[in-house]
């Protein structure tokens, strides 16, 4: 049996972009031609995709960083840095990624294919040929790649049940989960042994496994919040398919079709689609009834024993044939994607007396250029920041001449419009 751990760090982190080209066309005499400097490629991302594959996250535990391709540097010739190439990590369906730091649900990949960019590579930078313009006929300079996105997340699973059992309380729900996975669940004679869902993973074959839901025991009313039935009906209610477990030995004498009546009606009256979910009937404890006694109550389904292991076998196999048919049917995940809202353009932070800091994705990319020390560098962002309304900005956060204005590394003297 593998080892199940169900929940764990992991700190992801896309591929930084390459780095623009600097680079003049030579072409017989003439010393200096066009720029060609080349674009650098995107770094790849970072994507977790839910897989039915995979069972547990025990592999993030030992390896808990995973980080995308960098972008390649662009080159001369007009030549484009290839893409880093992206990376998909495979995490079981029923995987919910949270923010480590605060605990913000990100994502929910319940089903294979889900899909979450959980780190975004960076952008590539341009190449100089990028920056030619009436103005600028000789741009010595061009952009770095940006970093790619880093962060640390919380994976748990949730599992989600395949298979719900649901019956009276002391049916022997909790037996049967205990005998067809690795769930130990209490088991006891006597009503609500099981207080909260226990769910557990039956491996049929290395491609056939779903998972079980033990519920806890449903009684007449429960619909309406009596019994502990109900706040668990909601784990019902994510099933595919639903097994009823009816006791042939009932402590308080419950007819079988007595039970199966309040059953059906305490799930339709939850949520009447739960009524047109495939469902298996099976009496329990077949061992302690006579084939007699099942006449006299007039059973018609099937019956098992999770003691003896009578007709468990081909209880588990019906299961698997209606989960697979139900997984079939179930309509094609819709990949979900989390979009978070970035920063884009500028905002402005003050810092110590006579210091501020521009922030936001816009800002940081007008200053990263490979070399800020060339005149032409420094026009192109004196320029792009002006346009950005950078200036009028420092001057409302009320910026004086000589402040220093931060961007990232880089950093100028403010000088207002004269
Ligand atoms: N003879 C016999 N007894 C069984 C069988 N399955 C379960 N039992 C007994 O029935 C009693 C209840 O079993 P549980 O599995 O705890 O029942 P449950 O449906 O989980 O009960 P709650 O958690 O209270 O809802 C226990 O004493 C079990 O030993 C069976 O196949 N044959
Ligand atoms: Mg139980």
């Amino acid at each position: 049996m593998s080892q199940f751990v169900d929940e764990c760090q992991l700190n992801v982190r896309g591929g930084d972009g390459g780095a623009g080209c600097v680079s003049f066309r030579r072409e017989g005499p003439v010393v200096m031609g066009g720029p060609n400097g080349g674009d650098g490629g995107k770094g790849g991302d970072v994507w977790l995709v839910a897989d039915h594959n995979v069972s547990s996250l025990l592999a993030f535990r030992d390896h808990p960083h995973r980080r995308a391709d960098d972008g390649v540097h662009g080159k001369g010739k007009d030549m484009h840095g290839r893409r880093g190439e992206s990376l998909e990590i495979k995490v079981p369906e029923g995987t919910v990624v949270s923010d480590m730091y605060n605990g913000e649900v990100l994502a929910e990949l319940y089903r294979n294919g889900d899909r979450f960019l959980a780190a975004a590579g960076g952008r590539g930078g341009r190449g100089n040929a990028k920056f030619l313009s009436n103005r600028r006929r000789e741009p010595t300079f061009a952009e770095q790649g940006e970093h790619g996105e880093e962060r640390w997340l919380k994976l748990e699973i949730q599992l989600m049940a395949d298979v719900a059992l649901v019956g009276f309380p002391n049916a022997g729900k909790s037996t049967l989960i205990s005998v067809i996975s690795a769930a130990k669940p209490k088991i006891a004679n006597y009503p609500f042994t099981t207080l909260e869902p226990n769910l557990g993973v039956v491996s049929l074959d290395d491609d056939t496994n779903f998972v079980v839901a033990d519920i806890p025991g449903l009684i007449e009313g429960a619909s309406e919040g009596r019994g502990l039935g109900h706040q668990f009906l909601r784990h019902v209610e994510r099933a595919r398919v639903l097994c009823l477990m009816i006791d042939l030995q009932p402590m308080d004498g419950t007819l079988p079709g007595d039970q199966e009546r309040v059953l059906l009606h305490e799930l339709g009256e939850y949520q009447p689609d739960l009524l047109e979910r495939p469902r298996l009937i099976v009496g329990t404890k077949a061992d302690a009834v006579q084939p007699s006694e099942l006449e006299e109550m007039g059973w018609q389904h099937q019956v098992i024993s999770a003691v003896t292991g009578e007709n468990v076998r081909d209880l588990v196999g019906q299961m698997a044939a209606l989960v697979h048919e139900a997984r079939q049917n179930a309509p094609e995940p819709e990949g979900m994607v989390v979009i978070r809202p970035e920063v884009t353009g500028a905002v402005v932070e003050r810092l110590e007396e006579g210091e501020f800091r521009l922030v936001g994705r816009d800002v940081e990319r007008v200053v990263a250029l490979n070399d800020v020390t060339t005149v032409t560098a420094l026009n192109y962002i004196d320029y792009q920041l002006n346009r950005m309304g950078v200036h009028k900005m420092l001057a409302r956060a009320g910026a004086v001449e000589g402040d220093v204005v931060w961007i990232g590394e880089f950093s100028f003297e403010y000088q207002p419009d004269l």
